[in-house]
Formats: structure tokens, C-alpha cells, sequence
């Protein structure tokens, strides 16, 4: 199979989980990687990796979220590599999204913003039409208190929706829309399957609402 590879903590469970399988059993197949980050996990843990190039169409990509709701939208870009995940989650046959309970919420945005990957020329506009659009923007630092550079050299600005999204494929086109901005963490219409594991170990599947 070709299978994109997630960015994030959940990620680097599933990522040791298919290392050992590649040691142990043999397992077989091309990984994309959705960051420089994962890049550098795989090739420590010795799993094969392919450009989406090489790969063409994926069978599956995997990846954590940081928000999901019942109709399986998602938000996602905590770790700042939302732009290369989506880009692979666009690619794929099936989408598999890997959660806690925590994850898992009634209205997406009730207590994480949506990242938006943005353009450094472009942060002051497109934080005055966030703001316009209802959100409570804020450029995303490190702990110097300098600006986050993505694997594409952009910033992020997490744009806080006081009281949650109403309508999240909307409010992800009037973003994609705004100058300057590359890619936003709402994932509408990618998620195929979900796991929902909690601290014992046990895994469950999540209903889908219509
Ligand atoms: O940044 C991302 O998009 C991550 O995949 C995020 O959504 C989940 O990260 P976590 O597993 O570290 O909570």
C-alpha cells in the first residue's frame, strides 16, 4: 500500500506501532510523510518513504486531529503541518483519523481555533479579515516569542471562534479565500474511518451523523 503519514503525538504512536511491524513481520509499504518532522521519525524508525510524486494516488493516510465532530469534520494543524496533511488527505482512498476522547466534541471550535497557514508579507490583512469574519486571531510563537515557521517558511495565525463554528465548510471557504492565506485546518469531506482509543487501551469506533 501507499500510505500518507500524519504529523503530531497520536502520529508518533502509529508510527513506532508500524516501525515494529516492519522489524517483526515484514510489513510492506510506501510512506508519505506529512512533515519534515515525520520525515525525520520514519527514516529514524526505518520505514520506507516515497515523495507524493513517487506515490502518485495513496491507499490510505493516517493522521491525528485536534478537534472532531460527529459528521467527521475535522480541525486539525496543532503542530503547524495542516497544509502538507490536507494536501495528502486530498490524495488518498481513504481517510483514517486517530483520536482520544478528548478529540472528540460537539461543535468544532468550542475550545481549539483553526490554524491558518499564512503568507509572513500577509499576516496584517489577513488578520484584520479574520477578525472580520468573527475571530480572535493570534500570530502562533515559539517559546522565544518568535513567529512559528512551517515546513513551507509561512506562519500560522490560530483564529479563535468564541462559542465554536456554525458552519465549518463555509467559514473554510471564506478563509481559503482570503490573500495570502495557504491552507486552514478545517478538514470537511476527507475523514473515511476514526479510531477513538482511550488510556486503557481500548479502541472504538465513532458513529457518523448525516
Ligand atoms: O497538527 C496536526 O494537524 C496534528 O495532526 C494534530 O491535529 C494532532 O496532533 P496530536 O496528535 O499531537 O494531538
Amino acid at each position: 500500500m501507499r500510505v500518507g503519514l500524519g504529523t503530531g503525538t497520536t502520529m508518533s504512536y502509529a508510527l513506532e506501532a508500524l516501525g515494529r511491524r516492519v522489524r517483526e513481520e515484514g510489513l510492506a509499504f510506501a510512506g508519505v510523510a506529512t512533515s519534515m518532522a515525520t520525515e525525520r521519525t520514519a527514516r529514524r524508525l526505518g520505514l520506507p518513504l516515497v515523495t507524493l510524486a513517487e506515490a502518485g494516488r495513496l491507499d490510505m493516510a493516517i493522521d491525528g486531529a485536534d478537534e472532531i465532530d460527529s459528521k467527521w469534520r475535522l480541525i486539525k494543524g496543532g503542530g503547524g503541518a495542516h497544509t502538507r496533511e490536507k494536501i495528502v488527505a486530498a490524495q488518498a482512498d481513504r481517510f483514517l483519523v486517530l483520536v482520544d476522547e478528548s478529540k472528540v466534541v460537539r461543535r468544532l471550535g468550542s475550545a481549539f481555533p483553526v490554524p491558518v497557514e499564512v503568507a509572513p508579507f500577509a499576516v496584517h490583512p489577513v488578520t484584520e479579515t479574520l477578525r472580520r469574519l468573527g475571530a480572535i486571531p493570534t500570530l502562533r510563537t515559539d517559546a522565544e516569542r518568535t513567529p512559528v515557521h512551517t515546513d513551507q517558511n509561512f506562519h500560522i495565525l490560530d483564529a479563535f471562534f468564541e462559542g465554536g463554528i456554525e458552519n465549518p465548510e463555509a467559514l473554510g471557504r471564506a478563509i481559503k479565500n482570503i490573500p495570502g492565506v495557504l491552507e486552514h485546518g478545517i478538514f470537511a469531506g476527507y475523514t473515511t474511518d476514526v479510531l477513538v482509543g482511550d488510556e486503557t487501551g481500548d479502541v472504538r469506533t465513532l458513529a457518523k451523523s448525516t
